[in-house]
């Protein structure tokens, strides 16, 4: 199933109070994820009536993640190359946003500062976007001013804005319908999604893999061996398909009998509906675990190794702030390589179904419970309409 089948959905613009024109900046770190959160939010905003500048410096993952986007298929979204916005001519003729979104500590261009500062408007809502993460640190900084104290943007503040799990946060990103559209998805789009991929549906149950090239496959795919009602393993592509090969190569029955589908590049909407169908989901980064928060459905999560090993103490206090059981628990330790105990407990699939209930549970009510709390990009607006200067309608040139 080619992902560019799948034409981007019209987003349904509603103006839900005072809308804005958006300046979001993106720099691709690796992976998909710093692409897949600004365009998430992009897209997100602009169903909401607002208008989005997406400035990104590798724009190569949009065509699959959210085919049309580059095409202005999107309404309200217009991308642009991450070195245009150092072109003094160009941004001479664009209307000044009246909010700037740096993800993830990027870095705006000094040009593009320095342009929007000689012009003399008033000075844009600044908004740092950072990492999703549930360590204590992150309730204390959100929301926090930083005044410029050089450049050319001097005397301006920007504003941190951390996504999080808690209502001290800035809430997780999730469309206004995206709940109601997973719950009429699930009872009638399982044998649609497969007939699209052109892969027969036995009815075994089915695990979506998206993990990183050194995750435990050969040892996961021993433990889906043992499920008797039989497994068949959705693999994204990528790193998880070269993960399986070479789980398979060092053992070469080590799939025998799981039934193991490769899957093409999906969109962000399909990405989703991967993870609805599944039983169980392994996801990795950040916006992949959100979406299958959203999913309600058994998890674990592959957090993004870091040099320092500083990725563990993140994983914990998800599964901390979140009062993960001990299988789940337990596997996240032996999927991130922190395993504190030789035996693994058993996955959340197959009979009896009482074995896997905390889990289930687990994955239920969290996904539940987050849903009770504000969404981020309604919690985003509602600062940047706190902030003294928002909303002042810069000089249109
Ligand atoms: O790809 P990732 O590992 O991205 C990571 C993380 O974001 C991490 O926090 C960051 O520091 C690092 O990049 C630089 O995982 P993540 O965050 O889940 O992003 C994957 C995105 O790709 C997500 O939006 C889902 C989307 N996706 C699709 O749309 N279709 C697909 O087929 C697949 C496999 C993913």
């Amino acid at each position: 199933m080619p992902a560019s089948s799948t034409p981007p959905p019209r987003p349904h613009r509603q103006a839900t109070g005072q809308v804005w024109l958006w300046d979001i900046f993106c720099r691709v770190i690796d992976n998909f994820g710093d692409v897949g959160v600004c365009w998430r939010l992009a897209a997100d905003l602009a169903a909401r009536g607002h208008t989005v500048r997406l400035w990104l410096d590798d724009a190569q993952a949009l065509p699959w993640m959210a085919p049309g986007a580059l095409e202005g298929h999107w309404p309200g979204i217009t991308v642009h190359p991450w070195d245009a916005a150092s072109d003094v001519q160009l941004l001479s003729t664009l209307v000044p946003a009246q909010v700037w979104v740096e993800g993830f500590g990027c870095e705006l261009p000094e040009a593009f500062v320095a342009a929007r500062a000689r012009a003399q408007d008033a000075p844009p809502v600044w908004i740092n976007l950072e990492y999703l993460s549930a360590e204590d640190f992150v309730e204390r900084s959100h929301g926090l001013p930083s005044p410029l104290m050089s450049g050319a943007a001097k005397g301006w503040t920007k504003h941190f804005f951390y996504p999080g799990f808690t209502p001290h946060t800035g809430g997780l990103l999730r469309e206004p319908d995206l709940l109601a559209q997973r719950i009429a998805f699930v009872s009638s789009e399982r044998e649609a999604f497969f007939n699209k991929l052109g892969v027969a549906d036995h009815g075994e149950a089915l695990v979506s893999l998206f993990c990183y090239a050194n995750a435990p496959v050969a040892a996961l795919l021993e433990h889906l061996r043992g499920v008797k009602t039989g497994v068949h393993v959705l693999v994204t592509h990528g790193q998880a398909q070269s993960a399986v090969q070479a789980a398979v190569a060092q053992c070469p029955h080590a799939s025998d009998p799981l039934r193991m589908t490769s899957l093409p590049l999906l969109s962000q909407t399909q990405f989703d509906h991967l993870l609805w169908i599944s039983d169980l989901n392994f996801v990795r980064g950040e916006d992949s675990l959100v979406r299958a928060l959203w999913a309600g459905r058994p998890f674990v999560w592959q957090i993004y190794p870091q040099q320092d090993g500083a990725h563990r103490a993140k994983l914990d206090a998800f599964l901390d702030a979140t009062d993960a059981p001990a299988p789940v628990r337990n596997w996240h330790g032996h999927w991130n390589g922190f395993g504190n105990s030789d035996v693994a407990s058993p996955l959340p699939l197959g009979e009896p179904k009482s074995a896997s209930q905390p889990w289930r549970a687990w994955a239920d009510g969290l996904g539940l419970q987050m849903a009770r709390q504000a969404d981020l990009v309604s919690q985003l607006c509602a600062f940047v309409q706190a902030v003294p200067c928002a909303g002042q309608a810069p000089k249109t040139r």
